[in-house]
């Protein structure tokens, strides 16, 4: 009976970013309906697939429910339950035991795709506890975008939807499968109706490019070469915004002289793109303002991106477009807890020098440790022995490049203990296991310290099972066992208190609400200039002797360099239907996204002897995996698509769920790093096919 069922309206998480309003029908503490709100301020009704199955999330027979510790070998799959007491005991024993032998930083905490305010509460554990090692995955996942704009620019310039821009450029980001931080498809799809062109660069034909104006299909991995060539067309042709140029930019004319070689033609052989389309969609840019760049994760998957993100900071600026409305902006924050209070920074001060990554000398303002770092660190001691790591939200084994030498860390360290929902590849490794609760079962807050000036309450819906528990709860817990229980709360929740209490909200009164956006205010650099050292946009650094980058935006030749032996250049995109390596165990999805798909051109197929539904070694220097062929004349012929995030739960722990069969970071290295952020080749990396003939 219909009546029966409550509704309670919060936002959907954990199945991407995050953002969509949402109403949650509830009836015996079961959730049995969702859809989306007309109202909601970011997706205005829409809701997506995974959405949809996320409440089976919280169902899943084999979902996790105990904590439980090894009793055999690493690996072997052999565990008992325990009491959440002795997991803790267990849990603060053993990370005290490394601290007292190799001090604080000799323990990692380990975050996956920060999922709520979890993330935040183990950066306040770590600090507390004095590691200045919390890992992450900002080398490939938002720090190239946001610090390259501090530096640049002094802010981290997000495009702004809730203004009409005349028209969007999407480059490597394919926001109606990802929604990437919020940025619901549905505004943008609206302004796409009410007349904004679109530019896309991708080299998919993703759904946004059937709609673009201009689709570039470039060759993978060349994306600064082709932000050059934008920035060649735009001021030879006297085409930007001369009073912005003259008032905020400086190093202008250094930028003019440098990107003079990089005409249509030259960057043409380099991307593939035609210099017809490349001069059409640097005028048609530069012409429309307020235009947005949605910049994505592509041109943060290789080792490049510091400079690819730089041009395309050159191009926001130079056509005005910085801080405008339906331009890339600052965004405000609401009147709420800043993060370096919150996470406690001042506990530690000594963070910047002695974080493994400050050794290798990244980029100032890189705060979360690259995987790869922390890999070297526990293979090889280098800079300092690491021992011991908690992880949460997270699967290494899947989501970190190098996947063999992640698994040799894994199995090397002294202790580590994982928090997770299921369990997974890496968990199966870990000496404890907690059962998280998932979204749903506990009050949050959503979009907390990403810079898009808004925060979204996610009110409880249905009480966790048996014995899971929030990872907020646990970190509270833990943190009380770890570290001084002066640090923390008798009830965890009252970190969310916390968070609101400078804009005198309760959280109660912020659930009523539904969110808290900062006031829209642009052009502020009118006021008070932008926050670099000239209090102008630097498209040559002034800082770049002082942090020994190069000043100009740079191409310095392809990721990985051609290679006969692998004439193919693999890329990959996220799956619409899995967050990364999350939920092959969820049945809805699994049906829509059955096994991992490898896409590839027919005659590139026909070449091989590949047909649709055979199954495709792809092979690169560092490894092989198998992926089923689905052909598509959508790419171009040289590139092959490749999914990313898969093991198969069905299969078990015995086999380790075959984390090595179909999972694409066997195909990647961490040899060679991008020295700002220590972001390894995800994509543009050499590869070849053939015909699975070993098939059993
Ligand atoms: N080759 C390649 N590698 C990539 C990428 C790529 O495109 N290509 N993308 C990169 C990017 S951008 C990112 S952000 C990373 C993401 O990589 P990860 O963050 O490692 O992947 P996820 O699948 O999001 O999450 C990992 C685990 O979190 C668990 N989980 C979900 N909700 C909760 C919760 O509330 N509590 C706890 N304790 N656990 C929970 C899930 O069950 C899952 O096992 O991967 C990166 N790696
Ligand atoms: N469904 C789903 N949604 C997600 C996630 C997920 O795993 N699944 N992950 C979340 C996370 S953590 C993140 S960071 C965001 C990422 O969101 P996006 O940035 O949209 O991520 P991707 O799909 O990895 O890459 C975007 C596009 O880049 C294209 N591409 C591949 N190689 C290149 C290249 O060399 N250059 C260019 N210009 N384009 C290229 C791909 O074809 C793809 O269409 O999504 C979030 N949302
Ligand atoms: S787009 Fe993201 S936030 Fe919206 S319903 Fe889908 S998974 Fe949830
Ligand atoms: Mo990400």
């Amino acid at each position: 009976m219909t009546n029966d069922i409550r509704w309670i309206k919060t936002h959907c998480a954990r199945m991407d970013h995050g953002g969509c309003s949402i109403f949650v029908g509830v009836k015996n503490n079961k959730i049995v309906k969702i859809k989306g709100d007309p109202d909601g301020f970011l997706n205005k009704g829409y809701i997506c697939q995974k959405g949809m199955a996320s409440p089976e999330r919280l169902v899943h027979p084999k979902r996790l429910k105990h904590p439980i510790k090894r009793i055999g070998k690493r690996g072997e799959g052999e565990w008992e339950k325990i009491s959440w007491a002795e997991a803790i005991h267990t849990i603060s024993e053993k990370l005290n035991a490394v601290k007292e032998k190799y001090g604080a930083r000799g323990v990692a905490f380990c975050q996956g795709m920060p999922k709520g305010m979890e993330h935040f509460l183990l950066i306040r554990l770590a600090n507390i506890f004095g590691s200045p090692n919390l890992v992450g995955y900002q080398d490939v996942c938002h720090a190239p975008r946001e610090i390259t704009g501090i530096h640049t620019c002094g802010f981290y310039p997000v495009a702004n939807f809730h203004h009409k821009s005349r028209l969007v450029m999407l480059w490597g980001s394919n926001i109606t499968s990802t929604n990437e931080e919020g940025e619901i498809c549905s505004l943008l799809l609206e302004q796409a109706k009410g007349g904004t062109d679109l530019i896309v660069v991708d080299p998919r034909k993703t759904d946004l490019a059937k709609k673009a104006k201009y689709w570039l299909q470039l060759r993978p991995g060349t994306d600064n070469a082709l932000a050059l060539g934008f920035l060649n067309v735009i001021i030879k042709e006297g085409l930007y915004d001369k009073d912005f140029v003259e008032n905020w930019t400086y190093g202008f004319d250094a930028l003019a002289d440098h990107v003079k070689d990089y005409t249509p033609e030259m960057v043409s052989a380099i991307t593939w793109v035609s210099p017809e389309l490349i001069r059409k969609s640097a005028r048609a840019y530069a012409a429309c303002c307020p235009a947005a760049i949605q910049w994505g994760n592509a041109i943060e998957h290789n080792i490049n991106t510091f400079d690819t993100a730089r041009a395309l900071v050159c191009l926001m600026a130079v056509c005005g477009n910085l801080d405008a409305p339906g331009g890339n902006v600052q965004a405000n924050d609401p009147k709420i807890l800043g993060l370096g209070k919150f996470v406690r920074a001042d506990l530690i001060p000594s963070k910047r020098k002695e974080m493994i990554h400050a050794y290798h000398h990244t980029i100032p303002r890189m705060m979360i440790v690259p995987p790869a770092f922390f890999i070297k660190a526990v293979l090889e001691s280098f800079p300092y022995p690491v021992k011991g790591a908690y992880m949460q939200c997270v699967n290494p084994l899947i989501g970190y490049a190098d996947s063999r030498k992640t698994y040799d860390a894994l199995m090397k360290l002294d202790f580590f203990a994982v928090s997770d929902l299921f369990m997974t590849p890496t968990a199966c490794l870990a000496d404890i296991v907690l059962p998280a609760a998932s979204h749903f079962e506990f009050n949050d807050i959503g979009h907390y310290g990403i810079g898009h000036g808004y925060i979204l309450a996610r009110p409880k819906v249905v009480d966790p099972p048996e014995e899971c528990r929030p990872d907020m709860e646990i970190l509270n817990e833990l943190g009380k066992t770890l570290t001084p229980a002066k640090y923390w709360h008798k009830n965890y929740e009252d970190f969310l208190e916390d968070v609101l209490a400078p804009g005198g909200l309760s959280y109660a009164r912020f659930v009523e609400r539904g969110f808290l956006k900062g006031e829209d205010l642009f052009y502020k650099y009118r006021t008070s200039g932008f926050k670099t050292p000239t209090g102008k946009v630097e498209l040559s650094l002034s800082t770049a002797e002082k942090f020994n980058l190069p000043p100009l935006p740079q191409f310095n030749g392809l990721p990985e360099k051609d290679d006969p032996d692998f004439p193919l250049v693999l890329t990959s995109s996220k799956n619409p239907y899995y967050l990364h390596s999350s939920y092959r165990w969820v049945d809805s999805l699994r049906k829509l996204s059955p096994h991992p798909q490898v896409d590839i051109h027919p005659e590139t197929a026909e070449k091989y002897g590949i047909c649709a539904g055979d199954e495709v070694v792809i092979e690169t220097r560092a490894g092989q995996i198998i992926q089923v062929a689905r052909l598509s004349g959508d790419l171009n012929p040289g590139v092959v698509n490749a999914s990313y995030g898969w093991w198969f739960p069905e299969t078990g722990a015995g086999s380790q769920y075959e984390w090595k069969r179909s999972n694409f970071n066997m195909l990647t290295s961490s040899d060679k790093l991008g020295r700002e952020f220590g972001t390894p080749n995800l994509r543009a990396l050499c590869c070849r096919i053939r015909l699975n003939t070993n098939i059993v």
